[in-house]
């Protein structure tokens, strides 16, 4: 069949499933087709919104046969410009939003089963309602989904304990491109019968299908906390430090992230929130310890570690959340530093991942390109040290108005990948490949 043109296609797609499930507004289309930080605008074909998996089917099975390009999209919170259009018109996006019912949840099993367009954050308040706890956790989880997680891969804050989305999935349902659906919603822990095909669809970005449910896995929901925001003399030190919580917790460090003193000042100009912690130091880390029995006082055992680390010099500051509500506050600083590196103006991100033990070099080369090549630049450098995960940011600087770091872009992105390849890292921690680094994809991945 010769492929359809754009209006021959949506008339097409209009007559067979109409306009209930095809949306063609403009409005609608604006805010499908960019992502979030708005630096890949597209054009839509139409956006389909099914409201079952066989309609997926239908759909994905119907455009097969017309070759209509079918371009999956889950919360659009994306980094990479994965679930948006190109700008060619002739891709019709499918959101998966209508399909958000909760299909089971299984506490005694450990999983629940889920569809695709359920957003990441009732999911988690799902499993907390019969005592458990489903650990996936990122900033954008009030607006996320989960199918976009499992495309994506997602990471987040507590992978150090819980691994990413890969790791917390039992099971798929997903349509391949020519309407047939595989569907394998185990809930087994052990299943050694061939090929994990699961593997193929999480994080492949909807490439070789849609995934429209999956089985999850559960964990003993934690009763207590420890947190605390620490300075550190360096990220060596920091490295060091986790290896000395890990160890002295019992294994029960949950997130360790990784705070420079550039994201703290940005997150106190733009959202008015600062922690009280000393100034001299140029890193903190924000550390959780967590466990699941009510009577343990895992946050007494976090003050004397972080005690014996002060003796040391390993840190040279600490402040141990006291409430819930100190605990919180301690997390919102950490999650807003993208939304405040927004407010403050232009930036060139990236998502970079090393092994532990060359983070810290890693960062000292970096940064002493970025102070020598970047001038209209500042680093804000944070994230997951806990998974070698580094969002290695650059925002321009205030004082160099007029002259674009944005345009400098393919340039310092060139610089920092190769430094990363140099280091056996990755270019793309947890944020994945879009339409943002399928360059990259090509120079760094093994040719075979
Ligand atoms: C985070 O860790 C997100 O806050 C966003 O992954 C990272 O904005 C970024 O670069
Ligand atoms: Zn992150």
């Amino acid at each position: 069949m010769m492929p359809a043109g754009p209006s021959s296609a949506l008339g097409q797609l209009l007559s067979r499933f109409g306009s209930e499930v095809i949306a063609t507004s403009a409005d609608v289309l604006a805010g499908i087709s960019v992502d979030h930080r708005k630096l890949y605008p597209g054009r839509a074909l139409a956006l389909a919104l099914p409201r079952s998996t066989s309609e997926v089917a239908d759909i994905l099975k119907f455009c097969n046969a017309l070759r209509i390009p079918v371009v999956p999209q889950g919360g659009n919170t994306g980094y990479c410009a994965a679930g948006t259009p190109d700008d060619s018109g002739t891709q019709l996006v499918m959101s998966l939003r209508r399909m958000n019912r909760i299909r089971g949840v299984e506490p005694l099993n450990n999983s629940l089963v889920v569809e695709a367009g359920c957003i990441l954050k009732e999911i988690q308040r799902a499993a907390e309602s019969v005592d458990r706890y489903f650990p996936l956790s990122l900033g954008s989880e009030g607006s996320c989904t989960i199918g976009g997680n499992l495309s994506t891969n997602a990471g987040g804050v507590n992978v150090l304990r819980y691994g990413m989305t890969r790791d917390l999935t039992l099971g798929l349902e997903v349509v391949l491109a020519d309407g047939r659906v595989i569907s394998s919603l185990s809930a087994l822990r052990k299943d050694n019968t061939g090929y994990d095909l699961r593997q193929w669809f999480i994080g492949a970005e909807g490439t070789l299908g849609v995934i429209t449910a999956a089985s999850l896995k559960l964990f003993p929901l934690p009763k207590r906390h420890g947190t605390a925001i620490v300075a550190v003399p360096s990220v060596k030190d920091a490295v060091e430090l986790l290896a000395k919580l890990r160890a002295g917790s019992g294994d029960r460090v949950s997130s360790f992230e990784l705070l420079p003193r550039a994201a703290l000042e940005l997150v106190e100009r733009h959202l008015g929130a600062r922690v009280d912690i000393s100034a001299s130091s140029h890193w903190c880390i924000l550390c959780e310890v967590s466990s699941s029995d009510a009577d343990d006082p895992i946050e007494e055992r976090l003050a004397s570690l972080l005690e014996a680390a002060m003796e040391t010099g390993l840190i040279t500051d600490a402040l141990l959340a006291q409430s819930e509500r100190e605990r919180s506050a301690f997390w919102f600083i950490r999650e807003n530093i993208p939304e405040a590196q927004r407010r403050d103006g232009p930036s060139v991100k990236h998502d970079v991942s090393l092994p532990i033990d060359r983070l810290a070099e890693f960062v000292d080369r970096a940064s002493d390109w970025v102070v020598t090549h970047v001038p209209e630049g500042f680093l804000v450098c944070y994230g997951h040290v806990g998974d070698g995960n580094l969002h290695f940011n650059i925002n321009q600087s205030g004082e160099t108005a007029g002259k674009s770091l944005l345009a400098r872009e393919p340039e310092i992105r060139r610089a920092i990948h190769d430094l990363v390849q140099e280091y056996r890292g990755s270019f793309s921690a947890e944020h994945g490949i879009g339409r943002h680094k399928v360059a990259e994809l090509e120079r760094y991945a093994d040719p075979v």
